[in-house]
Parts: C-alpha cells; sequence; structure tokens
C-alpha cells in the first residue's frame, strides 16, 4: 500500500562528504524524513532492521499470549487477551508497511524470519506458564516495549514515527490491564498471590534485559542516537523502566528479584543487580528456550497462508487485466 507511488526511496546517488552534511543537517533542524526522500543508504538500512525486528517482535509477541485465549478464567478476561494480541496483530502489520516505504517487502522480511536470518525481542523466547504469566507480560514487558516506543514517536522517519503514535496508545491499555490482573492476583488467595509472585520472579530480568546490551556493548546507538532514530540509550530506558517499575510491584506487595535493588539518592533512581549477559546474548543468538517453537509456528502459519496470498494476488492480477481492456 505505501509503497505505492515512490518516487526516491530506491535513488542511488553518491554519497558525497556535502550530501551526508546536508542530510544531517535536516535531521538535526527535527525535520521528518519521508519515504520520497533521498536518504543514505546507511539510514536506510539501519531502518529496515529496527522496524523489520520491531515487527517481527510483535507478530511472534502474539504466540506467547494467544496460547491462552483458550485459558482464560473468564469471559472479561478473554475479551481483553483477544483485544491485546489482536492489536499486537495490527501493530506487526503498520510496522511492516512503514519497511515497505523503505523499498523491502513483507514477503522478504516474513521470509527473513522463518529461515532465521531476522532477528526477534528476546523476550518471546520465554514460555508462558501459568495465567499470572499474562499479567506479567501486559505490566512488564508491555511497560518495557512503551518506555522504548514513546521516543520513537519522535524518530526522524516519518512513517515509523507515525505508526508508533497509536501503537503506544494501545500498549498502554495493555500495560494497565496487566498490571490490574497482577493486582487482581496479588489481592486474592495466597495461591494467586504465588502465582503472581513467580511469574514477576521470571520475567523480571527477561523484561530488563529487553531493552538491549549495555551502552559500551551496543553496535549500533551512537549512530542511530546522531540520525535520532534512537532518542535515548538502552541503559537510559532500562533504568527509567526500573524506576518506574519498582514503586508499581511495592503496590501491590510483589517483591521484585533482586537483592541488590535500592533507591540511590545521588543519581534519583534505584541501583541494580548485575544483568545475565551470557543469556541474553545466548537467547539473541537463537537458543532460547522457545526459539524453535516460535519459528515453527511462524512458519507453519507463512506456509498455510499460501494461497490466500496466491488468491489475492490473482484476484488483483485480474482486476488490472479488467481495468487495462476497459481502456
Ligand atoms: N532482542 O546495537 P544494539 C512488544 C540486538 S514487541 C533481540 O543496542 P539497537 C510486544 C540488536 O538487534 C517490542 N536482539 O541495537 C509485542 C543488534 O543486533 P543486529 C519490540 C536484540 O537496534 C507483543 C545487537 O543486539 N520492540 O512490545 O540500537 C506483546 C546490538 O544491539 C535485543 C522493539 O523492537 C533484544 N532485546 O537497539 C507484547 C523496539 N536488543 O541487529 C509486547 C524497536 C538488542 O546488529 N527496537 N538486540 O544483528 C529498538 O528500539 C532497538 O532495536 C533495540 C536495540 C533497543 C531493541
Amino acid at each position: 500500500m505505501y509503497s505505492q507511488g515512490l518516487i526516491n526511496s530506491d535513488t542511488q546517488i553518491e554519497e558525497s562528504q556535502e550530501f551526508l552534511d546536508a542530510f544531517q543537517a535536516r535531521i538535526d533542524a527535527e525535520e521528518k524524513i519521508e519515504p520520497n526522500d533521498v536518504m543514505p543508504q546507511a539510514y536506510k538500512k539501519m531502518l529496515v532492521r529496527q522496524i523489520a525486528q520491531h515487527a517481527h517482535s510483535e507478530i511472534v509477541g502474539m504466540l506467547p499470549e494467544g496460547n491462552w485465549v483458550t485459558r482464560a478464567p473468564s469471559l472479561r478476561r478473554k475479551a481483553a487477551l483477544l483485544a491485546k494480541v489482536q492489536d499486537e496483530g495490527g501493530h506487526g502489520l503498520y510496522l511492516y508497511s512503514a519497511a515497505e516505504t523503505l523499498g523491502v517487502s513483507r514477503e522478504e522480511l516474513t521470509e527473513q524470519l522463518v529461515t532465521g536470518k531476522a532477528k526477534f525481542s528476546s523476550i518471546f523466547n520465554y514460555p508462558t506458564l501459568s495465567w499470572a504469566d499474562i499479567g506479567a507480560i501486559g505490566w512488564l514487558v508491555d511497560g518495557a516495549a512503551i518506555m522504548n516506543q514513546i521516543p520513537l514517536c519522535r524518530c526522524s522517519y516519518g512513517p515509523y514515527a507515525r505508526a508508533m503514535i497509536r501503537v503506544c496508545k494501545e500498549e498502554s491499555f495493555h500495560q494497565r490491564q496487566g498490571y490490574e490482573l497482577m493486582m487482581s492476583l496479588a489481592q486474592g488467595t495466597e495461591k494467586q498471590k504465588q502465582m503472581a509472585q513467580d511469574a514477576l520472579n521470571r520475567w523480571w530480568w527477561p523484561s530488563v534485559m529487553m531493552f538491549g546490551p549495555h551502552d559500551a556493548e551496543s553496535t549500533h546507538s551512537d549512530q542511530s542516537m546522531r540520525w535520532k532514530i534512537k532518542r535515548f540509550t538502552n541503559d537510559d530506558l532500562r533504568q527509567k523502566f526500573i524506576n518506574a517499575t519498582v514503586p508499581q510491584a511495592t503496590f501491590i506487595d510483589l517483591k521484585i528479584p533482586d537483592k541488590d535493588l535500592r533507591w540511590n539518592d545521588d543519581k534519583e533512581g534505584y541501583d541494580h543487580g548485575p544483568i545475565d549477559w551470557a543469556e541474553f546474548w545466548n537467547v539473541v543468538k537463537g537458543n532460547g528456550p522457545m526459539a524453535r517453537d516460535r519459528i515453527t509456528a511462524r512458519k507453519k502459519a507463512w506456509d498455510e497462508g499460501e494461497w490466500v496470498r496466491d488468491a489475492a494476488h490473482a484476484y488483483a492480477e485480474k482486476r488490472r487485466a479488467e481495468k487495462i481492456a476497459a481502456e
């Protein structure tokens, strides 16, 4: 849809210093870069990488939650979860559309995902073992996602920034439904409270890792921030998330599983214990506990949908032929 009428997205020009400086000046002046603008190939590549990974994460992220739709404990919870999972599907589609404006098709990106060439967020490599995990995902994972995505509403690339505005509004509903679910469990029976605590214990550290590697290990941050794709570093966003989430846990009387967590007056934020980066990189390399299941599920859906894509193409072709014949 978006790719119709694009003029310059594939224009290859010699990237002289003058051209690169002029592009940077537009970025520095907070101008939005639009699909028809000529842009450095490296800027385009950086965006395609991030937007594709983001889109895949939204789509793969439907799986751990979709797993609980049939087992939600009430009609109200089922309706809310179903709506949330549908929202994630929608987010994936806006993001694939945003990537299409950069000249890469949804088919190509999906092929990269199902063949293991493209990444998706580390967080969706973990299993959802109990109903409380649905609360923990909404509260922590969507909470982390909002922290990361609100600044993306100001990303220099117009289509990505605009897609993020609606995504963030919906993520905000998701975060609240997750926290409300955790609150109900935490204020329920002793067993329910234990379920909530167990979910927090398992999801806390993966959520903290979701923000990406420590700034010193982040390959893309410097350039991404110069181009105003990212507005904050991984560690800054991680710190903001921890600062916002600890009081929420205290309020519902759950304990963050970090014995080193304590308020630091000097930095006006919480100090936290060491992050298990070996676990993070192992997951990022595709060895997470649910990695194979997630890719198998996506591949199955992609293969089973082939006839629908073929039918849609055949119909579009027929309409085009009819239009030409009528002219
Ligand atoms: N998982 O240089 P860095 C959701 C990779 S879904 C896997 O710091 P960058 C939701 C990174 O790709 C929300 N890989 O990278 C859905 C790079 O490898 P490559 C998902 C990770 O891009 C359903 C390498 O590590 N959100 O909310 O500057 C239900 C070095 O990293 C991860 C987004 O995708 C990771 N966690 O910063 C509920 C947000 N972290 O590509 C909720 C958009 C890093 O060189 N993305 N890597 O091979 C971003 O903001 C940035 O891409 C990141 C990473 C902050 C994630």
